[in-house]
């Protein structure tokens, strides 16, 4: 019965996994708790640059803009759970610096006020040039009492040293700062746009990625769904939130298979399924289409029957001891696990993808994308199938 109809082994409502698949997807995105981060330089530090690179949606370019003091803008868009608050137009002089910090200070004051978590400004990212000739003291009294003031409000301020095309002064202004002993949470040097010198000499975008994991480290475990969601320079970080997700979608899977409930285990699993490939989706802040979604579920769990995903799944569940007896609806806690991580896995693999710009979303609804994807999906399924009976 298993081998040669394997939709009824699922025994499940295809079109309506697919529909349930997509509200949960809307759901873990409407979940996403806010993240409000403040990104302070003087002007024509490269702060918009940073920002565009740093997260989707180049929301300093494209952002709905609301004045929140005179000098710092607040930036946001509809259904995008990132704010950024940034300064503009500001020099530090004697005379502005003390006004300015009153304006970020009083910023963050009354985001704090309100109580509410998703109001709160959770990081400050302030900005000098790295290519700065002279470091004044001006700056370094105005970032040592910043930098008091936040942590009293317990508000983590990352230094970031823009436009840091020129390594070694990038480094020796790092270690400067450093030296200063500081109360800030990190120093971190980016080129976030690839610097041309002329006669074809170009330096390479860096640091991204560091400062992404600096920011991440300072954020609260609340945050970390949302920053992995609206980050565009770790590839790393989408990785690891994904292994979480699938690690703890596999425990659940398989403590469902071995609880005796009234539903029958497959309709629990696929459920788990979902949900598990709709927090992926959320970490990669994509929207699939509903053919790509359709095509995954269907390849992965086999109800085609035509894949050799599906086959080696079969397979894989004929050759685990005790499963043949299986009755429909009914799935051991091993086999149940290896599925999960198997179909997170190929989806996380099929995300990353078209992230890093190797397929795109159109890519694969053609049939060289959709071999590809069938070819993904077996391969983790053959991996698990390998697992289960090694
Ligand atoms: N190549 C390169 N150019 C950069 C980089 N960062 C900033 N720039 C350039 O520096 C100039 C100023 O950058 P912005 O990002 O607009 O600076 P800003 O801090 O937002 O400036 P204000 O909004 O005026 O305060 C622009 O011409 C950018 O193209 C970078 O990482 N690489
Ligand atoms: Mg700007």
């Amino acid at each position: 019965m298993q081998s040669n109809s394997y939709g009824n082994f699922w025994n499940i409502d295809f079109v309506g996994t697919i529909s349930d698949c997509f509200s949960k997807i809307t759901e873990s995105e409407r979940n996403l708790n806010r993240l409000n981060i403040m990104i302070i330089g003087k002007s024509g530090v490269g702060k918009s640059t940073l920002v565009n690179n740093l997260f989707r949606n180049d929301l300093a370019r494209t952002g709905g803009v609301k004045p929140v003091t005179k000098n710092i803008n607040k930036y946001s868009l509809p259904n995008y759970p990132l704010t950024i608050y940034d300064s503009q137009g500001f020099e530090l002089n004697k005379n502005t610096q003390k006004n300015i910090k009153k304006q970020i200070t009083d910023t963050v004051h009354k985001c704090l006020r309100s109580g509410r978590t998703d109001d709160a400004i959770h990081c400050i990212l302030y900005c000098i040039h790295a290519d700065s000739t002279r470091f004044e003291q001006e700056e370094v009294n105005f970032i040592s009492d910043l930098a008091n003031e936040s942590s009293v409000m317990r508000v983590p301020v990352i230094v970031v040293l823009t436009q840091a095309y020129a390594r070694n002064y990038a480094q020796q202004l790092h270690n400067y700062i450093l030296g200063l002993n500081l109360n800030i949470s990190a120093v971190v040097d980016v080129l976030a746009e690839p610097y041309s010198f002329g006669y074809g000499q170009l330096i390479d975008r860096y640091g991204l990625e560091n400062l992404t994991s600096e920011i991440n480290k300072t954020l609260n475990k609340d945050l970390l769904k949302t920053f992995a969601n609206v980050q565009k320079a770790s590839a790393q970080l989408k990785i690891d939130q994904c292994s979480a997700i699938i690690k703890a979608s596999v425990a659940e899977a398989g403590a469902a298979a071995m609880t005796p409930l009234p539903v029958a285990d497959s309709v629990i699993l696929i459920g788990i399924e979902t949900k598990m490939l709709a927090e992926i989706t959320t970490v990669f802040g994509t929207s699939p289409s509903k053919s790509f979604i359709s095509m995954f579920l269907s390849t992965s769990l086999g109800t085609t029957g035509a894949t050799v995903g599906g086959r080696a799944l079969v397979s894989a569940l004929k050759l685990v001891p005790g499963v043949g007896s299986l009755s429909a609806g009914m799935i051991n806690a091993s086999v149940a696990m290896a599925i999960t991580a198997a179909m997170g896995n190929a989806y996380t693999q099929i995300m990353l993808m078209i992230f890093r710009g190797e397929m795109s979303a159109e890519e694969l609804e053609t049939q060289s994308g959709m071999n590809k994807l069938f070819e993904l999906i077996d391969e983790q399924f053959i991996k698990q199938k390998n697992r289960l009976v090694n």
